[in-house]
């Protein structure tokens, strides 16, 4: 798809000359008959305009924006089915609802600022192709996309790393490679690219986010089938399809980004759609897929502690809770 050669010129313009009179103090010619003294002289000095560069905007189109619309639309029901799912359960058995409905409000959030025209910058990128250095290209970049993610993935993660029974100290070690992987993702989709030294360092960023990101699956699969081996057969069948499944939509984000983002071989409008279809997938798929499929019979990581989902009893002088205790002093003074 060649959508740059709407912005390509068939010709370069020539650069504009003009020539200007000077009549500097002192003359121009001192040694021309009647040339001393000043004012005499008039000579004609050939010039270049200060060159302005053309900037070329490759920006969205309303496709992309009605894009937006509907994945803000998709996620904001799916918030609501996840709402009225973990009313139904049991609040010890709601830690993958809590984590799932986390994911898509933030997401639900990205997509509405990014439907709105929030989040985006100009980035300068590289004009490949284009014939002189008068064409500057700046690209629209989808920053908030990168706010979600930040917060979106280790809470999917935690997710997946839960269900398998994973250690504590491996599922930080995934979570803290995995916000690496996100902030170097952002340093090389910020990283100004109009000359090949910027151009080196988006790449630069970009092999070392993909080296975090084959460091948390390494340790995911690894630790985490190690892990799933002492949950019950269907927790591990359910962990190994859903991390399976994860693992290969994940790969496509890199892919995505080389074409957009990266190389700029694709538009703004088809980036837009095709994160979009990966971001279903991955946050309303994988959280279906879990709250749906695992069940609640048995008692993991996941199973949420008295404490946290009941209110204190039982802390009040009479041992009867603190209401408890207000109440019969309450009821002292009737
Ligand atoms: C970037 C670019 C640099 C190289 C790599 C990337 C990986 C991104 C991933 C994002 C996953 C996002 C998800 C969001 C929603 O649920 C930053 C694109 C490796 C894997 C799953």
């Amino acid at each position: 798809m060649d959508f740059l050669a709407d912005f390509r010129p068939t010709s370069i313009h020539p650069i504009p000359t003009t020539t200007i009179s000077v009549d500097p103090p002192g003359g121009t010619n001192t040694h021309h008959p009647g040339g001393g003294g000043g004012g005499g002289g008039h000579l004609p000095l050939p010039t270049d305009t200060f060159p302005t560069p053309d900037l070329h905007y490759l920006h969205s189109t309303h496709t992309g924006q009605t894009a937006l619309w509907i994945i803000f639309t998709l996620f904001t029901i799916g918030l609501v089915g996840v709402l009225f799912l973990t009313l139904r359960t049991e609040k010890r058995n709601r830690f993958f609802h809590g984590a799932s409905a986390l994911v898509l409000t933030i997401a639900m959030l990205s997509y509405l600022a990014m439907a709105t025209g929030l989040g985006i910058s100009y980035i300068p990128i590289h004009n490949h192709g284009v014939k002189g250095s008068l064409h500057h290209f700046v690209r629209q970049l989808y920053w908030a996309r990168y706010v979600d993610w930040l917060f979106t993935t280790p809470l999917l993660l935690l997710s997946l790393a839960s269900l398998a029974g994973l250690s504590p100290a491996s599922t930080l070690a995934v979570i803290l490679g995995d916000i690496f992987m996100i902030v170097t993702g952002l340093f090389s989709a910020i990283t100004p690219s109009r000359w090949a030294s910027g151009e080196r360092a988006t790449w630069a960023y970009f092999g070392i986010s993909s080296f975090a990101f084959l460091l948390i699956w390494g340790i995911l699969f690894i630790n985490g089938l190690k892990a799933a081996n002492y949950r019950p057969r269907n927790t591990k069948g359910l962990f190994t399809l859903l991390a399976a499944m994860t693992f290969a939509l994940w790969t496509a984000y890199p892919i995505v980004f080389g074409l957009s983002e990266g190389a700029n071989k694709i538009s703004v409008d088809a980036e837009i759609i095709a994160y979009g279809i990966l971001d279903v997938a991955a946050k309303l798929g994988f959280t279906y897929l879990l709250l749906f499929l695992h069940s609640h019979e048995e008692n993991g990581p996941w199973t949420l502690p008295d404490w946290w989902v009941e209110t204190p009893q039982g802390y009040g002088p009479d041992g009867r809770g603190t209401y408890g205790s207000l109440g019969s002093r309450g009821g002292d003074r009737d």
